[in-house]
């Protein structure tokens, strides 16, 4: 059963709080970023020990932030315009710190595991 959350917070300045965007689904860490000239959340800290999976939204996205690559875990996926990705991120020690950026390094964000 999945949460359904409503991203209303985007600007609410609260973005490094493990927040609205991070649910649990049948036993799962979900962590929902979308990608459209950028990555929204660009921080976001999010349980460690727990099997999780990066869910990625694209809306007609255009730009390159449609190429996400996370160097760490060796990720590099190329999205569609529009839809919606699950990346396995599998499940990070406390402490743990992933960079992802698009392809040519121009947008960013961070994955905190606490
Ligand atoms: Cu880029």
């Amino acid at each position: 059963m999945l949460l359904k959350l409503n991203p209303s917070d985007s600007n609410s300045g609260n973005n490094s709080t493990q927040g609205t965007n991070v649910s649990s689904a049948d036993g799962k860490q979900i962590i929902e970023l979308k990608a459209k000239a950028g990555y929204s959340p660009a921080s976001v800290v999010a349980l460690a020990n727990k099997d999780t999976i990066l869910r990625v939204t694209t809306d007609s996205t255009f730009d390159c932030s449609s190429s996400l690559t996370i160097p760490k875990l060796g990720i590099r996926k190329n999205l569609q315009p529009t839809a919606t990705t699950d990346i396995p991120l599998g499940s990070q020690t406390p402490g743990t710190k992933l960079a992802g950026t698009c392809a040519m390094g121009m947008y960013n964000f961070n994955l905190s595991f606490n």
